[in-house]
C-alpha cells in the first residue's frame, strides 16, 4: 500500500550486538502504526537477525500495560496505586519539591539514577546537562562495564581491544567469563566460522552455560578464582619458555618482577584455589603459549566480583606475554565501544562546563541502598538524599542488596520519580511515574560495544500516549525549573551533530549505520603504542599504589568468603533466559511464562545432603534477604555453588507479592576493587527445603 514505509532503527538494549532493524509502518503522523519489526539484512554484524527478546518488540510497544500518562501515587509506597495526572501537574510537583529540597539541603540532596535500559547516546547522556546545571549529586561507577574497563585500562592504558569480528582469524579462542551464545549471539557465527577453519574454542566459566556446552573444551573454576588460574598460566608460560621475549622486551614493563612474582604460582597452588586439575591448568597454558593467533574474548560477567578489576587487569597481561597482539585475530577482545569514543565529543554531549566550577558530591551507583538509607560513608558525610530520579533502570530487580534499596524507597521523606515504559517493581515505589517512549518512538544514535558500527535510530511512530524520550524529559524538567541556559533545550539533531562532529549524520541517517575508525590490518597494538604512562603494557603498574592495590597481579579471596561457615554456598545470579534482557521482558506474556519461573539450580551431591528434591521448593537466604524458589538439580553448577537466574520481577516469585524479594535481595553490594562496579557474584547463602505452606 502506498502509505506503508520502512524506517531504519537500531536496538537500544544494553547488549553488545546493537542490531540494525527495519520497522514497517502503516500511515503517517499521529496515526502511524508499526506493523512489523525485523532485522535489517544489510547490517554488517546482525545481518538481518534479531533475537527472541526483540523479535516480539512490537508486543512491548503496543502492550496494554504501557504507562501512557504521568501518574501520581495515591496508595502506600510500593503498593502500586496511582492516579493519572497531566504533565503540567507532574512537572509542577517535581519542580516544587526540588526547589524546597534545594532550599533546605542543597542540590546535592537530589540524586539522578540513570542506567543503560536505553544505551542510545541522547537517552543515556543528554540528561547530564540538566543534572550538571542543577548541581545534583553525581553518580559514579556502574552496574555494568565500569570495572572491566578500569581493570583493563590499568594494564593497557585503555579498554580498547581487538574487533571481535576478527575472531574469524583466530586459531585459539578462549571465551573467558562470557556466555556468547546467549548474551552476544551474533558473534557466535563468527566463532563457528573460525572453528570450521580449525580454531579451538575453550570456555572458562563457573557455570556450564549453553556456550560451555558448545565448546571444544570447558573449564569450570570456582567463582572469583580466575586470577589464580591466570597467575599459574603465567608461571607455566615463563617456566616452559613460551613467552614472546622480543615483544615483551619491546612493549612491556615489569616482566622480571612479574616472573619473580609468579615463580611460586605453581599449577598445584592454582588448582587448590580454583578447583581445577593441575593437568588442565598445564594444558590451558600450553595451548595458549603455542597456538597463534590466540584471542581471549570476555565481556562483563567476571567483573561482578569484589576483585573484578583485578581479573581484567591480570587477564590483559596474558596477550602481552605471548605476543598475541602481533596477529590479526590475536589479543584481547572485550567492549569495542571505546573505539567510538574516537568519533565522539563527549563534553559536547554532556557539557561538564555547566557545573560552572562546582564539584558536587559523588555517590556510588552500586551503593543505592546504602545511600537511600542514610549510610554516612556512602553519603560521604554530605546531606541525605531527599529526591531520587530513576531513569532507564529497574533498581528493585537489578541493583544488589535489593531489600536495603526497598528500605530506602519506603522512606516517607524521600521523593521518588521514575521514568519508564512500564509500572516496574521500582516504579511502584515512586511518588511520580513518568511515561517513557520505546526505541521506535524517538530518534537517537546507538554506539555499540560488540562491533564497530554506529547505528542510526529513526523514530518510526509517534510517542505512545503522552510518553516522552529521555532527552525530552530533561528539556521539560529544565523548563519546569525555570532554567534559561540554552544548552538544556537543544533539540536532538543539534545535540547529535555536536556529539559526532566528524560523522556525516545525513549519510548515517540514510544508510542506518557507519563504521568507526579501526586499523585496517586489524592489529591495533601489534607494534605497541599503549596509552599507559610508560607507553607500554604495564605488567607492573606502579600507579595502582594510589588505589591501594598491588603493582603486580595478585590473587585474593573475596571478603564474603568469611561467611562460609554460616552460608556454605556460593550464589550465582546469572542471565540465563533467552527471552529476557536484564529486568526487561519477564513481565510480558510471551516471555516470562515461557521461561518457566524462578528456580535455584543445585548440584545433586548438595541436594542429597540437604534433602532437596527436584521440583520441590527451597528457601535460600543470608543476612540480606531470603528467596523461595523451585529446586532444579543439575550439573550446570559445581558442588558448593548454586545459581538463581536473574531478571524475574518480585510478583513472579513464590507468594506472588509485587513487594516480595527477588534474586538480588541476596546479592552483595560491595564495591569492586576499583572501577566502581558490583560484587554481585561474591555472595554466600544457605539453603534448605522450604517449609510447606499452611
Ligand atoms: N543479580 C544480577 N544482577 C544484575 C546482573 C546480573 O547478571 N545478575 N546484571 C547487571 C547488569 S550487567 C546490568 S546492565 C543491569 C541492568 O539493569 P537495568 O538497567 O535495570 O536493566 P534493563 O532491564 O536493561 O532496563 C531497565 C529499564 O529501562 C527501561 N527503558 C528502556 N528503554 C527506556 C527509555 O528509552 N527510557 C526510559 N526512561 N526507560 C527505558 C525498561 O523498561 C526497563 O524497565 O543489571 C545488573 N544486575
Ligand atoms: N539474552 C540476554 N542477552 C544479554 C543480556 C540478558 O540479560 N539476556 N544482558 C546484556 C548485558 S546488560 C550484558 S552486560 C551482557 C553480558 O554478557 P556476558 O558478560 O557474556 O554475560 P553474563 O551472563 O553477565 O556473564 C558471563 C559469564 O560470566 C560468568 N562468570 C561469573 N563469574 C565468573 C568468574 O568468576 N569467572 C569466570 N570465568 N566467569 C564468571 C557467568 O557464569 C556467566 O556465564 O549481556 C547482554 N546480553
Ligand atoms: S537485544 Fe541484543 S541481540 Fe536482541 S535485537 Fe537487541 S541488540 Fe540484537
Ligand atoms: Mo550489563
Amino acid at each position: 500500500m502506498s502509505d506503508t514505509r520502512i524506517v531504519h532503527g537500531t536496538c537500544h538494549h544494553d547488549c553488545p550486538d546493537s542490531c540494525g532493524w527495519q520497522v514497517t509502518v502503516d500511515g503517517t503522523g499521529a496515526t502511524a502504526h508499526a506493523v512489523q519489526l525485523r532485522g535489517n539484512p544489510l547490517h554488517p554484524f546482525s545481518k538481518g537477525e534479531l533475537c527472541p527478546k526483540v523479535n516480539r518488540f512490537l508486543d512491548r510497544v503496543y502492550s496494554p500495560d504501557r504507562i501512557l500518562r504521568p501518574l501520581r501515587r495515591i496508595g502506600a509506597k510500593g503498593e502500586g496505586r496511582f492516579e493519572e495526572i497531566t504533565w503540567a501537574e507532574a512537572l509542577t510537583e517535581i519542580a516544587t519539591r526540588f526547589r524546597s529540597i534545594i532550599d533546605q539541603h542543597g542540590a546535592e540532596a537530589i540524586m539522578p539514577y540513570v542506567s543503560a535500559g536505553n544505551q542510545s547516546l541522547l537517552s543515556i547522556m543528554f540528561g547530564d546537562r540538566f543534572w550538571h546545571h542543577l548541581g545534583a549529586s553525581r553518580v559514579t561507577g556502574a552496574l555494568c562495564g565500569a570495572t572491566a574497563g578500569a581493570g583493563a585500562a590499568t594494564t593497557n592504558g585503555t579498554g580498547k581491544g581487538i574487533d571481535p569480528s576478527d575472531l574469524v582469524h583466530s586459531k585459539l579462542i578462549i571465551l573467558w567469563g562470557t556466555n556468547t551464545r546467549l548474551t552476544n549471539r551474533h558473534l557466535w557465527p563468527v566463532i563457528e566460522e573460525a572453528r570450521a577453519a580449525g580454531a579451538q574454542v575453550i570456555v572458562i566459566d563457573p557455570l556450564r552455560t549453553i556456550t560451555a556446552e558448545s565448546a571444544d573444551w570447558f573449564l569450570q573454576p570456582l567463582p572469583g578464582t580466575d586470577v589464580a588460574l591466570m597467575l599459574a598460566m603465567m608461571h607455566v608460560l615463563i617456566r616452559d619458555d613460551l613467552v614472546d621475549q622480543e615483544w615483551v622486551a619491546a612493549h612491556t614493563v615489569g616482566f622480571e618482577d612479574l616472573a619473580a612474582h609468579v615463580a611460586d604460582w605453581t599449577p598445584a597452588r592454582a588448582a587448590a584455589a580454583t578447583g581445577l586439575s593441575v593437568a588442565d591448568i598445564e594444558r590451558l597454558a600450553t595451548l595458549y603459549g603455542t597456538i597463534r593467533p590466540a584471542a581471549i574474548r570476555t565481556l562483563i560477567g567476571a567483573e561482578h566480583h569484589e576483585h573484578g578489576a583485578m581479573f581484567f587487569r591480570t587477564l590483559t597481561c596474558l596477550p602481552a606475554l605471548v605476543g598475541a597482539w602481533r596477529d590479526q585475530g590475536g589479543g584481547y577482545a572485550r567492549s569495542v565501544g571505546v573505539w567510538s569514543n574516537d568519533v565522539m565529543d563527549h563534553a559536547a554531549l554532556t557539557r561538564p562546563d555547566l557545573l560552572a566550577g562546582r564539584s558536587p558530591r559523588e555517590l556510588a551507583m552500586v551503593h543505592l541502598g546504602r545511600v537511600l538509607t542514610g549510610d554516612h560513608d556512602a553519603l560521604h558525610d554530605g546531606p541525605p538524599v531527599q529526591a531520587v530520579v530513576m531513569i532507564s533502570v529497574n533498581a528493585m530487580v537489578s541493583v544488589p542488596n535489593t531489600e536495603l534499596v526497598r528500605q530506602g524507597l519506603l522512606r516517607d521523606d524521600l521523593f521518588t520519580v521514575v521514568h519508564d515504559q512500564f509500572l516496574t517493581d521500582t516504579a511502584r515505589y515512586a511518588d511520580i511515574v513518568l511515561p517513557a517512549t520505546t526505541q521506535i518512538e524517538a530518534t537517537d544514535v546507538v554506539t555499540s560495544w560488540g562491533h564497530l558500527y554506529l547505528g542510526w535510530n529513526e523514530a518510526a511512530i509517534a510517542p505512545a500516549g503522552e510518553a516522552v524520550s529521555n532527552s525530552e524529559l530533561h528539556r521539560r524538567l529544565a523548563g519546569a525549573m525555570g532554567f534559561t541556559e540554552p544548552a538544556l533545550f537543544d533539540d536532538d539533531l543539534t545535540v547529535l551533530r555536536a556529539t559526532l562532529p566528524s560523522i556525516d549524520l545525513d549519510r548515517l541517517r540514510a544508510d542506518g549505520f557507519t563504521k568507526v575508525p579501526y586499523p585496517a590490518d586489524g592489529r591495533p597494538f601489534a607494534d605497541g603504542g599503549f596509552p599507559t604512562r610508560s607507553g607500554r603494557v604495564e605488567l607492573r603498574c606502579d600507579a595502582l599504589a594510589a588505589l591501594g592495590q598491588p603493582a603486580l597481579p595478585t590473587y585474593a579471596a573475596p571478603g564474603e568468603a568469611a561467611f562460609a561457615p554460616r552460608f556454605p554456598f556460593s550464589l550465582m545470579t546469572p542471565k540465563v533466559h533467552t527471552r529476557f534482557l536484564n529486568s526487561s521482558y519477564s513481565h510480558l506474556p510471551k516471555h516470562g511464562p515461557l521461561e518457566g519461573g524462578p528456580y535455584v539450580e543445585v548440584h545433586a551431591d548438595d541436594a542429597d545432603a540437604l534433602g532437596l528434591t527436584d521440583g520441590a521448593s527451597a528457601r535460600v537466604w543470608n543476612d540480606r534477604g531470603a528467596v523461595t524458589a523451585t529446586v532444579r538439580i543439575g550439573d550446570r553448577v559445581r558442588p558448593g555453588v548454586v545459581a538463581i537466574p536473574w531478571g524475574w520481577w518480585a510478583g513472579q516469585h513464590a507468594g506472588g507479592s509485587t513487594q516480595g524479594p527477588v534474586a538480588n535481595s541476596l546479592t552483595n553490594d560491595t564495591l569492586t576493587d576499583w572501577g566502581g562496579g558490583v560484587a554481585f557474584w561474591d555472595t554466600r547463602v544457605a539453603l534448605a527445603p522450604a517449609p510447606t505452606p499452611a
